[in-house]
């Protein structure tokens, strides 16, 4: 009786919600939330999504856990100690939003240019994203932020070649008889991709891994190629004069569908594949039987991603690999191709989100978010502009993830810069603020979302209540707008009317109640060329940037010999698995997976160091140093060290992370961040020289 009562119970309270999930991985999932008495209880994948397959990674399915932390802030918070401390007190948001209006103001009317926002991909929601955030600033005439710290390089590479950012469904990656995983650890970074690879191996399909890291995905595929940090670009020529020597073209697409091929083909000339080899730092055979390998098995797909292009030739080298699939006309087949990203396929109306027609005829200078370092350190001058006096962070935690952390941190800490950190936890930026507002999770907010892993839209329908005195970004937007006197009826938009102005030709009645949308694109959209470049041909060499061409790293033992005598290894920073860039370090369940922050090192390279495994090290080079523990393990290739991120910095045992190694240099194509082109050493520390994390986590 009892059970019968407490089933109609749940019956009559439990109802579930169509969600999306808002970080910044390709696979964007289409979630289910059940709500039980105004809590949410459970999220779980669509099953009826076909990329999300009811399927979600273990960082979102515990979402709850971080919605409900008890860490959330949950009120405004001003700073009472020195800049840095983390030390705030509690106040209203009327109190903090008019201090902010007015000291916002007060700058506005000298220049509004000395106000920057800073945000990145904490939520890649349309409505909590850029929307209402961008038609304040653009309105306010605030500096404008190029947001380059992930994927510029490449997207402007896709750009320049394919017109836009587009490649394969998905999908078609499981009838692929060969798949190229380059430069992504896809178990860690893009689970629903890794299924299909999955499935598409059980049917006979070769996968095959290039990254210098042997990680869980390269363990998984049938051969790994641990190239050299930032020789893409090289491996990319080596494959081309393989192509050519051994012609294994289809000289049909070439001709009828690229522009370019004979600079490509001079250009390709000297990459023997003993050249290739010695600058990849792999075998000459590797690199014949990779040409072999993909000019035979055909379909033939390549799923690049974004961990080869944080580099300083990373532009140029996804131009590269870009033309491999016109080579051998993989294109012409839905299983052949590349992915790269699919945002270009979203149709977003980002004029109506963000209306650049607010500036009327302000035209702000543009500050690059990778150089934000320096930047927040510059003096007023004709060619800088004005000094940055005021920074608004928002989906983004800069002072963990930007590079060049010593510089960051240093900016951040100016006594007189006014900083408004919007959050949903204490980060290591928010302790640099002056103001902290609560930010709602996707749980207590509404939003849609685009995909750059596949081709869907999705809703995010509000779940739950805000917790405690959280507000949605657009909403804090919306109110400073007001306060500032912005009476443009856009500034009136609800969240849901934003979502409505988000997409060209979908059904927003049918978005919301279906919880997601198919794009309508062509199974082989490039099979007969119709790329979206000027002339619907693929482009190797536009006159404007000419042939694409190997560019060596700003920082590596062939191209800085120097540098590299007194800092010989390459250190790589890539994503951990249970964290999403900086996000998560705080779940508890999922760090305690991670477990600290530790440098992966090859065992020949420890010998020479004397090092024991957990060893506590510093990894250092000019910029600075980097305290934690060692792993000895082949997961690193000799002349490489790994540092799994992104941590906080203040969980790090002396309080950095390995940011404080990275500089701020910029790729070839699309001014974006070098992450993965740094050298350092590392050498031995005794014991007590660095604080263990559980005593960290506690001060
Ligand atoms: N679990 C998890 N998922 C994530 C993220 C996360 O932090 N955690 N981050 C999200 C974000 S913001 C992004 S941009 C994407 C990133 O997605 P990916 O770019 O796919 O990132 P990773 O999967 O880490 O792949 C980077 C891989 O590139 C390798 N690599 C480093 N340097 C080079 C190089 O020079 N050449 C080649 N060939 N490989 C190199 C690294 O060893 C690493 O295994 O993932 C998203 N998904
Ligand atoms: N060393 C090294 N550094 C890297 C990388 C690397 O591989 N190595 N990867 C780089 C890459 S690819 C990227 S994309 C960047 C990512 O850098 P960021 O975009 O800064 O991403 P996160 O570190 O996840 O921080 C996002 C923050 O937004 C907050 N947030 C989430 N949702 C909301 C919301 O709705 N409202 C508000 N106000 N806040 C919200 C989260 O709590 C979180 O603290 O880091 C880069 N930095
Ligand atoms: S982080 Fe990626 S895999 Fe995990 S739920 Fe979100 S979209 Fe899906
Ligand atoms: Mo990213």
């Amino acid at each position: 009786m009892t059970q019968k009562c407490n089933k109609i119970r749940i019956r009559m309270i439990s109802h579930s919600i169509h969600a999306a999930c808002p970080h910044d991985c390709p696979d964007t999932c289409a979630i289910r939330v059940t709500v039980e008495n105004g809590v949410a209880v459970r999220v779980q994948g669509d099953p009826d999504h076909p990329p999300t397959q009811g399927v979600l990674c273990t960082k979102v399915a515990k979402y709850t856990e971080r919605a409900y932390h008890p860490n959330r802030l949950t009120h405004p918070l001003r700073r009472v100690g020195p800049k840095g401390s983390g030390q705030f007190e509690r106040v209203g948001w009327d109190i903090a939003l008019d201090a902010i209006a007015e000291k916002l103001g007060g700058i506005a009317a000298r220049d509004p240019q000395a106000i920057l926002p800073y945000s990145y991909s904490g939520t890649l929601g349309l409505v909590q994203g850029e929307a209402m955030a961008m038609r304040f600033f653009h309105r306010l005439g605030a500096s404008l932020l190029d947001r380059t710290i992930c994927a510029s390089a490449g997207a402007s590479a896709l750009n320049l070649t394919y017109g836009s950012r587009v490649g394969m469904h998905v999908e078609h990656f499981k009838d692929s008889k060969l798949i190229l995983i380059w430069g992504s650890n896809s178990i860690a970074s893009n689970l629903h991709f890794w299924t299909i690879a999955q499935a598409a191996k059980r049917g006979g399909t070769k996968l095959i891994c290039i990254d210098p890291r042997r990680t869980e995905t390269a363990d998984k595929c049938h051969q790994h190629i641990a190239l050299l940090p930032g020789t893409d670009g090289a491996l990319a020529l080596g494959l081309i004069h393989q192509l050519v020597k051994n012609d294994w073209l289809d000289h049909d697409y070439i001709e009828r569908y690229t522009d370019g091929w004979s600079a490509l083909r001079a250009e390709a000339q000297s990459w023997t594949a003993e050249h290739t080899a010695t600058i990849c730092g792999i075998s000459a055979d590797e690199v014949r039987h990779l040409a072999h390998d993909y000019a035979n098995l055909s379909p033939a797909a390549i799923r690049l991603n974004y961990g080869m292009q944080r580099v300083r030739g990373g532009g140029n080298a996804v131009r590269l690999i870009a033309a491999l699939p016109c080579l051998i006309g993989a294109w012409r087949q839905p299983a052949g191709g590349l992915l790269l990203s699919a945002s270009g396929w979203a149709p977003v109306r980002h004029d109506a989100l963000v209306r650049p027609d607010l500036l009327g005829h302000a035209r702000p200078r543009t500050i690059n978010m990778s150089t934000i370092g320096d930047d927040l350190s510059r003096e007023s001058s004709a060619q800088f502009g004005p000094k940055i006096e005021a920074l608004i962070v928002y989906n983004s935690n800069p002072v963990a993830v930007a590079p060049g952390s010593p510089q960051v941190v240093r900016g951040f800490g100016r006594e007189d810069l006014f900083t408004v950190v919007i959050e949903q936890f204490q980060t290591d930026t928010a302790d640099y603020a002056d103001y902290i507002l609560p930010a709602t999770t996707q749980l207590e907010h509404f939003d849609v979302h685009s995909s750059y892993g596949h081709t869907h839209v999705l809703v995010n329908e509000a779940a739950i209540a805000p917790q405690g005195e959280a507000r949605p970004n657009a909403t804090v937007f919306r109110d400073l707008a007001a306060r500032l006197g912005f009476t443009e009826s856009c500034f009136k938009d609800t969240d849901v009317e934003i979502g409505a102005q988000a997409f060209n030709g979908i059904d927003f009645a049918q978005l919301r109640r279906e919880g997601w949308v198919k794009l309508d694109i062509a199974e082989a959209p490039f099979a007969m060329g119709r790329f979206f470049t000027a002339n619907g041909r693929a482009q190797f060499a536009p006159s404007d940037s000419g042939v694409a061409r190997f560019i060596p790293p700003y920082e590596s033992t062939q191209s800085a010999p120097a540098l590299a005598a007194r800092y010989p290894l390459a250190m790589i920073s890539p994503p951990a698995r249970h964290f999403l860039n900086s996000t998560f370090v705080n779940v508890e369940s999922l760090r305690s997976i991670e477990g600290e922050p530790l440098l992966e090192i090859h065992p020949s390279d420890a010998a020479m160091r004397n090092l024991q495994d957990g060893a506590l090290v510093r990894t250092f080079n000019d910029r600075g140093e980097y305290r934690c523990k060692v792993s000895i393990s082949t997961r690193a290739r000799p002349g490489v060290v790994v540092g799994l991120g992104i941590w906080w910095r203040k969980l790090g045992p002396a309080g950095t992370n390995a940011n404080e190694l990275t500089h701020q240099g910029l790729t070839d194509l699309g001014r974006a961040a070098v992450f993965y082109d740094c050298l350092v050493e590392v050498e031995g520390l005794a014991r007590e020289q660095g604080l263990p994390v559980a005593q960290a986590l506690a001060q």
